[in-house]
C-alpha cells in the first residue's frame, strides 16, 4: 500500500503539495523501496486530514546560510597566547550562538569516509532486517525511523537512525573478534610452522608430511571461516558473502576519537567558567554516551514535514560530522538559519547539561534539519553524556536551575513527551 505526495498543476512546487490517499498494490515500487521505512504509512491519519494543513511547518521559505564560527584547534597547540584566544573565542561562540565549527580537530578525513562507507552500508539493508530485534547485535531500540509520537505536522520527520549506546559497539563487534581467532588459527598453523621450517631447514624427507599438514590446516581454516560467515548472515537475513560488509570497528574508532574530541572541547569551555578540570573526567565515561548514524531519505514533501523535528541535545555536548548536502538550521535570534556545511570542519552544539552546569551562559540552542526533495544526506551525531546518576548543579549562584541527576532529566523527557509531544527540557528545572 503507499500513499502518494502528488503536486498541483499550477501550483509551486514546494507549497502546494496535496496528500491523497491512493492505496494500491504497487510491486515495483515497494521492491524499490525496500529499504525504506513506511513513512507514508505511519503517517497516513496525520496527512490525511486536511484539518492539519493548517499546522504545516515552514520549512521551505529561503533560509538565510550562515558560516557557523570556526575555531581552530591547532592554535591550542601554539604559543599561550594563541592557545588562550582560541579557548575564549570557543567560549565566546557558545555563549553567543551555542555552537560552533572546528577544524584540525585531529579526526582523520579517511576515517569519516570510511564512517560515511559504513553508514551507507547500514542503511542500504532492507528494512525488514533493519527493523528486526537484534539487528547488528543491537537492542530493537536501536535501530528508530520517523518521529514515532508525532500527532501533526508539526512533528513529523522523515529519517532514519541508528542509535548506539557506546557499551553496546563491542557488541557489534563480536563477529570481528571471532574472525580475529580464525586469523591467530592461521598464524599459529600455517605461517609460524612456515618460517620456523624455513629457518631450521627441515630434512627433506618430513617435507612432504608439513605440507600435508598445512594443507589440511589451510582447509580446515577456510571452511570453519565459511561456516561462520554462513551462520552470521543467515542469521541477519543476508546472503551469503565470503567477505562481509559491515565493519563495527569503524563505528568504534570513530567513537573514540569523538570521545576524546568531547572531552577536550568540554574542558577547554569549562575553563572559561572556573569549573575544575577534572569534572568531565569524573562524571564521563564512553559508555554513557552514544553515536546517532543519520540517514535522511529524498522526501517526496519537503514542505511538509523535517528531517529531524526541533529539538535540543539531551548531553553535555554534540560532534556532528555531515556530508555537504545541507540541511541543519539553528534558530538564531528567533529565526531559522542554515548552517553552511564545511568540508573540513565538525560541527559542535551545547547541549541541555552544559547549559544547566554553566548558570545558563553556554546555550543550548534549539535545532533541527530540514528534509530534501532531491538529494539523500547522511550525518553523525556524538552525544557527550555523564553518566546516569550524575548530578547536574549549576557552577554558579544564584542557579538559574534546581540540580538534577542525567537519570530524573531522562524520566521527566520521558513523561513529558507521552504527555504533551514534546521534550519540554531544561525549563521544567528553572526554579
Ligand atoms: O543531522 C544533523 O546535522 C543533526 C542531527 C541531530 O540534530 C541529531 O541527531 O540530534
Amino acid at each position: 500500500m503507499s500513499l502518494h505526495c502528488q503536486k498541483s498543476a499550477k501550483g509551486d512546487k514546494m507549497n502546494t503539495h496535496k496528500f491523497k490517499a491512493d492505496i494500491h498494490q504497487d510491486r515495483e515500487d515497494s521492491e524499490a523501496m525496500a529499504i525504506e521505512p513506511p513513512f507514508f504509512e505511519k503517517y497516513k491519519a496525520i496527512l490525511q486530514s486536511s484539518a492539519n494543513e493548517k499546522e504545516k511547518p515552514s520549512t521551505v521559505e529561503g533560509f538565510e546560510e550562515l558560516e557557523l564560527p570556526l575555531i581552530d584547534l591547532s592554535h591550542l597547540n601554539l604559543g599561550p597566547l594563541e592557545r588562550q584566544e582560541c579557548i575564549e573565542k570557543m567560549g565566546q561562540a557558545a555563549i553567543e550562538w551555542g555552537f560552533f565549527q572546528i577544524v584540525n580537530h585531529a579526526v582523520p578525513d579517511e576515517l569519516l569516509n570510511r564512517l560515511k562507507q559504513e553508514q551507507i552500508k547500514v542503511f542500504q539493508q532492507p528494512f525488514d532486517k533493519k527493523s528486526e530485534n537484534n539487528f547488528l547485535n543491537l537492542s530493537v531500540q536501536s535501530y528508530r525511523w520517523g518521529n514515532p509520537l508525532a500527532t501533526s505536522l508539526r512533528n513529523l520527520s522523515w529519517s532514519e537512525a541508528l542509535h548506539i549506546s557506546l557499551k553496546d559497539i563491542s557488541k557489534m563487534d563480536e563477529y570481528n573478534k571471532l574472525r580475529y581467532f580464525f586469523s591467530l588459527y592461521y598464524l599459529y598453523y600455517i605461517i609460524f610452522p612456515t618460517i620456523v621450517g624455513l629457518h631450521y631447514q627441515m630434512p627433506s624427507a618430513m617435507a612432504p608430511c608439513c605440507c600435508l599438514r598445512h594443507l589440511i590446516s589451510v582447509t580446515v581454516a577456510c571452511l570453519t571461516q565459511c561456516a561462520f560467515e554462513f551462520a552470521s548472515d543467515r542469521q541477519h537475513g543476508l546472503n551469503f558473502n565470503l567477505i562481509r560488509q559491515h565493519d563495527p570497528s569503524t563505528i568504534e574508532e570513530y567513537a573514540e576519537k569523538a570521545n576524546f574530541l568531547a572531552q577536550r572541547l568540554a574542558e577547554y569551555l569549562a575553563q572559561n567558567l572556573g569549573i575544575k578540570a577534572n569534572y568531565f573526567q569524573e562524571n564521563c565515561s564512553p559508555s554513557s554516551s552514544s553515536l546517532r548514524m543519520n540517514r535522511y531519505p529524498p522526501c517526496p514533501c519537503p514542505s511538509m514535514m523535517f528531517g529531524i523535528i526541533p529539538h535540543t541535545d539531551t548531553d553535555f555536548l554534540t560532534i556532528v560530522s555531515q556530508d555537504q548536502v545541507g540541511g541543519l538550521q539553528l534558530k538564531r535570534n528567533g529565526r531559522w538559519v542554515s548552517v553552511k556545511p564545511n568540508p573540513k570542519a565538525l560541527v559542535v552544539n551545547i547541549g541541555d547539561f552544559y547549559q544547566a552546569l554553566s548558570n545558563g551562559v553556554y546555550k543550548s540552542i534549539t535545532h533541527r534539519v530540514i528534509a530534501n526533495q532531491e538529494t539523500e544526506r547522511y550525518s553523525a551525531a556524538y552525544f557527550y553524556c555523564p553518566t546516569y546518576e550524575t548530578v547536574i548543579e549549576s557552577c554558579s549562584k544564584p542557579s538559574l536551575y534546581k540540580k538534577f541527576s542525567f537519570k530524573e532529566y531522562r524520566e521527566q523527557i520521558q513523561k513529558d513527551v507521552k504527555a504533551t509531544g514534546d521534550k519540554v527540557g531544561l525549563s521544567r528545572f528553572l526554579l
